[in-house]
């Protein structure tokens, strides 16, 4: 490996460094923070999220100054990140898989614009099906956007490349957003021993100011950024983006030996290992090459002449090094962890091949390789099978195979089938008979229901078994609200705790039929479904008098990010309803702020320390937001009033059957994160329900109807006496922090007024 350690305290000529012991995550944040970038734009996903967590510590602590701002989606994060960049800001993202592909329409439009910035890509699988493990099927498709890419093999090339790719990123004559991808979960959360730079002011002195070439800032000089543009000039700006790659590829081996110079580390555009005289190599990205190098040392003491090269850059494509590096080469083995469908071999396997196509010399046989898909391990046995394919090649001058996939299982069709848990839910079980909805006056309905207990004798949907914590709210509320729910229904659950609980191939906890979709489009994938329903009954395809009632399943998160589809869905009236379990947070991915998350609780990203107290910023009341699109019923609803929930459902149910989309909210205890015993859930989320946090209510045909009022039967508490009930709240009863505690409780109390104002009020 090229990269040369130095003494941690004095690199030869460098700047004084400390050692330490960190993970992928913790040097991306580490560097962000020596950065000290002006924004950072994030979004949490796995398993990138922690250096957005661990950038928010750092700023509760006061380490740094960066503005952090938690997106409602990554297409949002990259908005934002693009807004501060025209505005002469140095600017930090970090994602991983679905989380960049939602963003990557935004990606060319910050290349095309020519404005800097970073992005840190803890790669992961792309969806679906639905897996957080590593391959870089993510970092692919970031391949044709105009980005620099950097490959980042381990911890120390984290730190390292963000420095360097930044430093390209911003000169002039490249003026390009970079990427550094490095491995998911392999790199991002394995530590290894690292050196960083001892004082902030080193990387910033490196660094310099951002320059400031076209900026929005400057009312002084107007400009136009990202005008309109047809041809003949948009092909011009694209033939100005490829001169810039160029330019990056001629600056990087200078920006490589400037940094040698700070940092004792050496990075050449490719890194090579026993390249010098091997007959035979693999060419592999990121922390499988290292892998490949053991492998490649244990095949020189047997006399094979083996090595592997492995690029640190991939935009712009290295292709004369690699040219170069193979010169000699009588057989290459080029292992991808993606996959380019139907093209014979993933996408480098076609740039390296084109570059060896471009040395009419070069006798170099290829073979192409997509492995490790879904995080699969790559073990040093799996690098030996490699060089051994790549031996046989050089051996009889001919690839047998030229492309196929490594590690895939074929299954035993002579092994049996899972069986089946539970037997498929018959229409009598699911109707009970004992819920009666009917039209009433003032346009309300009327439910005949029997108390809960008698619902008992219908079989629960979910069944048990299921992964969820000790003490969660989410599947008792799920399961009082579909006992509500008579007849057949079609569930789909958005990305978030109750379905990652309650699927992992090949076993489901449920027992009626079940869609997942990214958090972000759930409801527009309802809608679809819904109406084909409709459609195919009338085209007599499925049975007349088909009933079913369609049921999107989503956390306060998905109610985030599939905003948008979820107000789309219900302005167009399909007839499904959206159930919110809300425990305000994103729970799923490790307790980061949503923005139900009320203002002040401490999450993952949203420290308390002296500069920063949890939430900056108030809940958001969805209910309002969905009523506000006119659909027929909304509500709010919790597990302690079961009663209460059941009626709701079922005229949910009624209203989705009859009028159009029902929206109903309902808050469940997540002593994990909510920081409680799991026994103590119901009592806390009374609590909210009495401080008049969490009002029940609901909204039909657009008139408000408190459904329980705390304060004429003395049961309204102090806002106070519900947060103290939860470890990721306390901090708000302590005196110091009585100005913010006084803040919210205003807020609770004007939007309970608010609330009984329109209970009182028809026309409000
Ligand atoms: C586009 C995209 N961004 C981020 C993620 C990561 N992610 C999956 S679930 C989730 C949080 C879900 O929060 P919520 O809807 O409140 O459900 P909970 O986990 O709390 O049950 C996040 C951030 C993702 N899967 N896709
Ligand atoms: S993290 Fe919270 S919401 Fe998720 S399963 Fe655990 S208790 Fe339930
Ligand atoms: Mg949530």
């Amino acid at each position: 490996m090229t990269t040369v350690m130095i003494e941690p305290t004095r690199p030869a000529g460098g700047a004084p460094q400390s050692i330490g012991f960190r993970t992928g995550n913790e040097m991306a944040a580490l560097s962000a923070k020596q950065i000290n970038f002006h924004l950072m734009g994030y979004f949490p996903i796995t398993p990138s999220t922690e250096i957005a967590e661990i950038l928010d510590g750092m700023k509760a602590a006061g380490e740094h100054d960066i503005v952090m701002v938690p997106a409602d989606g990554e297409h949002g994060a990259a908005g934002i990140c693009y807004g501060a960049a025209t505005g002469g800001g140095r600017v930090f993202n970090a994602t991983s898989s679905q989380g960049l592909l939602y963003q990557l329409e935004q990606l060319p439009v910050q290349s095309g614009t020519r404005y800097p910035m970073l992005l840190d890509l803890a790669t992961r699988t792309v969806s679906g099906p639905l897996d957080i493990r590593g391959d870089h099927s993510d970092v692919y498709y970031a391949l044709n956007t105009g980005w620099l890419i950097f490959m980042a093999r381990d911890p120390q090339a984290v730190y390292d490349l963000n420095l360097v790719a930044l430093r390209v990123a911003e000169r002039a004559d490249v003026r390009l957003p970079a990427i550094v991808a490095f491995d998911g979960f392999f790199t991002s959360h394995q530590k290894r021993r690292v050196y960083s730079f001892a004082d902030d002011a080193t990387v910033q002195a490196w660094l310099g100011p951002v320059a400031e070439p076209v900026r929005a800032l400057d009312p002084r000089h107007p400009v136009t950024i990202g005008p309109y543009m047809n041809d003949p000039d948009l092909i011009n700006n694209k033939y100005q983006l490829e001169r810039a790659m160029d330019a990056a590829l001629v600056a990087l081996p200078q920006v490589l030996a400037e940094y040698e110079e700070l940092s004792g580390r050496r990075y050449d555009p490719v890194d090579l290992y026993r390249m010098e005289d091997a007959d035979v190599a693999v060419f592999l990205l990121n922390s499988a090459a290292e892998t490949a190098k053991d492998v490649a040392d244990r095949l020189r003491a047997q006399g094979v002449r083996a090595g592997v090269v492995s690029p640190n850059v991939i935009r712009p494509f290295p292709a004369e090094a690699i040219r170069e590096a193979l010169r000699g080469v009588d057989a290459v083995l080029i292992g991808e962890r993606s996959s380019s469908y139907g093209a014979h071999g993933a996408t480098l396997t076609h740039e390296v091949k084109s570059a060896l196509q471009d040395d009419p010399r070069n006798r170099t046989l290829c073979l192409s390789r997509v492995y490790g898909l879904g995080g699969r391990d790559f073990y040093a046995e799996d690098a030996e099978e490699f060089f051994a394919l790549a031996q046989e090649a050089a051996r009889t001058g001919a690839v047998k195979v030229p492309f196929d996939y490594y590690g895939v299982e074929p299954g035993d069709p002579t092994t049996p089938r899972p069986r089946r848990g539970t037997p498929a839910l018959t229409r009598a079980e699911t109707t009970s008979g004992l819920l009666k909805v009917r039209p009433g006056p003032e346009g309300r309905l009327e439910v005949d229901a029997p108390p809960y207990w008698e619902l008992a004798v219908k079989p629960k949907r979910v069944v048990p078994g299921h992964g969820a914590c000790p003490g969660c709210g989410i599947f008792p509320a799920l399961d009082q609200f579909l006992r509500g729910i008579e007849g057949d229904v079609v569930v789909l659950y958005q990305t978030g705790c109750a379905m990652v609980v309650s699927t992992g191939y090949p076993y489901t906890s449920h027992r009626v039929t079940y869609i997942h979709n990214l958090f972000q489009n759930g409801a527009a994938t309802l809608s679809g479904l819904v109406e084909v329903f409709h459609e195919r009954v009338r085209r007599g395809e499925l049975p007349a008098g088909e009933n079913i009632t369609f049921v999107m399943i989503t956390g306060d998160g998905g109610m985030d990010i599939g905003m948008g589809a979820a107000i789309g869905a219900a302005l167009r009236k399909h007839g499904m309803i959206i159930l919110e379990y809300d425990n305000e947070g994103y729970m799923n991915t490790g307790s980061q702020l949503s923005y139900s998350t009320p203002m002040g609780h401490l999450t993952s990203t949203s420290h308390v320390g002296p500069k920063e107290l949890g939430k900056a910023f108030h809940h958001k009341d969805t209910p309002q937001i969905m009523a506000a699109t006119n659909i027929p019923y909304v509500f709010t609803g919790v597990e302690g009033f079961p009663d209460d929930l059941v009626v709701k459902a079922a005229k949910a149910q009624w209203y989705s059957q009859h009028e159009g989309t029902a929206y109903g909210k309902v808050l469940i205890s997540c002593p994990l994160n909510w920081k409680t015993e799991d026994r103590v859930g119901v009592d806390v989320v009374q609590a909210a329900v009495d401080s008049c946090f969490f009002p029940l209510y609901e909204v039909e045909r657009g008139i408000t109807h408190i459904t329980y009022d705390p304060e004429p039967i003395g049961r309204r508490v102090p806002v106070a006496d519900w947060l103290t009930l939860m470890g990721k709240t306390k901090h708000l009863c302590q005196p110091s922090n009585a100005g913010t505690l006084a803040t919210i409780e205003a807020e609770v109390e004007r939007r309970w007024l608010r609330l009984k104002a329109k209970h009182e009020n028809p026309l409000l």
